[in-house]
């Protein structure tokens, strides 16, 4: 058995006394009012479930377990993944454990690959990414343990096998569908000489003669792990695997809402933007010029893509980590300073057109100028990195709901005409 679900197996019945005592001492205590401003509003600010792996404060974001995120980003993303599941910062052989499974578990089944391959040319990346994740779906360990019956204490175990069969998979997914859509050459098989980030620099196929492509990938991996439970692909991954649907269904799902543009999308949006204004501009432009080619985007009705933000209204920690990683390695580029530039520029314009609650940068606004940097120009394809990455916060989340036996997800809607009779 692997040590994290022994770890798992101590933790999880202090998890539910602890769930069990605080529903029979304060069931009744109410945590959040329902304005019907909110239900029209995309539901912003109702708390109405529990999300342990992480929280995002508005003034500090992201926090994984008690953890402020830029005091832990020398973590690798399979520490990262421990921490999130067990609340505990793993031990040197709990790393080395995870690796051998993920190790045991990373060959992509050919099948995969023949179902990519006939997709049409033009499929998004992210429809491959997750038509792969679905086509993977009778790998589940669950759906089958559930079919003959299992018992509802057990859940949590076979989500978890699932989940860390699918994250072994998941970077050699990723390159593979990187190498089909921009017409690479076969997908690569993993190394199991290297751990989960380096595979998939090693799979992907590019150059990294310094390392330090490797070293952003850790980084890009750790930094995207989780960002709470109520973010559109955390929530939809919540939802689905509440059905009982299995992992590979879940995170599938999720990953569908990270596809969005107001979401997990924006990362290519926001290289695109940059690559947008060198091209117009022919150079990395003046303030004075970007100020006005930014002004002129909002004036024809577009967002500027890494601004903004649902929860957080400071600099997200995740674009300050990736600011200081482009810092530190890249110099004189024109992508990173035009990104740099634009965080001089764009605060100020979004605080004086006086819309956006939070004219701060988030995590897609610095991430694709790195990417860029060491190679991987195809800016279609940056989502499926985070994509990779997010996977572990949902495996996470579905394996404590399931420990949990948290029910089915339905919460009430109500009409038009009750919101106006009944307020
Ligand atoms: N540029 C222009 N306008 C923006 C803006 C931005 N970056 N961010 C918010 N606004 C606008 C909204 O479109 C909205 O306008 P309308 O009232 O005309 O509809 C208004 O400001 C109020 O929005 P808000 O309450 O501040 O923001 P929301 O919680 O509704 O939305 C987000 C949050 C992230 C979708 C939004 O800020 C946005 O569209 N940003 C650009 C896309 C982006 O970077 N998304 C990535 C987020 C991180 C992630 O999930 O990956």
């Amino acid at each position: 058995m692997s040590l994290l679900k022994l770890k798992l197996e101590e933790k999880i019945p202090q998890w539910k006394e602890e769930a069990s005592n605080l529903i029979k001492s304060k069931g009744t205590s109410k945590i959040s009012d329902v304005t019907v401003s909110q239900t029209y509003g995309g539901m912003r600010g109702i708390r109405a479930f529990v999300c342990d792996t992480s929280s995002v404060s508005a003034d500090t974001g992201l926090i994984i377990r008690d953890h402020p995120l830029l005091e832990i980003t020398h973590l690798l993303p399979e520490e990262v993944f421990i921490l999130l599941l067990s609340g505990d910062l793993p031990t040197e052989t709990e790393v080395a454990d995870l690796q051998e499974q993920y190790k045991k578990y990373a060959h992509v089944p050919k099948y995969v690959w023949d179902v990519l391959k006939s997709m049409p040319e033009d499929s998004h990346p992210m429809a491959m990414f997750n038509t792969g994740i679905l086509a993977m779906q009778r790998e589940s360990v669950f759906a089958k343990k559930y079919a003959e019956g299992m018992l509802k204490d057990d859940y949590w175990k076979y989500c978890l096998e699932d989940g860390i069969n699918l994250l072994a998979k998941l970077p050699g997914l990723a390159a593979g569908v990187y190498r089909i859509h921009f017409n690479k050459g076969e997908p690569i098989e993993y190394d199991s000489e290297l751990d989960w980030a380096e595979n998939f620099v090693h799979m992907i196929g590019i150059e990294d003669p310094t390392g330090n492509f490797k070293k952003l990938m850790q980084i890009y991996f750790m930094l995207h792990c989780d960002h709470e439970g109520g973010n559109v692909s955390a929530f939809a991954a919540y939802t689905v695997a509440s059905a009982l649907s299995d992992p590979y269904y879940a995170v599938s799902a999720g990953l569908n809402g990270l596809a969005g543009p107001l979401h997990g999308l924006a990362n290519q949006a926001c290289l695109k933007f940059v690559l947008d204004v060198l091209d117009h501009f022919k150079a990395v432009p003046s303030k004075e010029e970007l100020t006005q080619f930014s002004w002129d985007r909002l004036n024809s009705g577009q967002v500027i893509p890494g601004y903004g933000h649902a929860v957080l209204r400071c600099p997200d920690p995740r674009f300050t980590a990736f600011m200081k990683f482009g810092k530190n390695h890249i110099h004189d580029d024109d992508v990173f300073d035009t990104v740099k530039l634009l965080f001089d520029v764009v605060p100020p314009i979004l605080q004086e057109q006086g819309k956006a609650k939070n004219p701060w940068p988030n995590v897609d606004a610095a991430s694709g100028s790195l990417l860029y940097y060491y190679g991987l120009k195809e800016f279609e394809f940056y989502t499926v990195l985070f994509s990779v990455s997010r996977a572990m916060g949902m495996v996470a989340q579905m394996v404590i709901n399931r420990a949990l036996g948290i029910p089915i997800t339905r919460p009430k809607s109500v009409t038009y005409a009750w919101l106006k009779s009944n307020t």
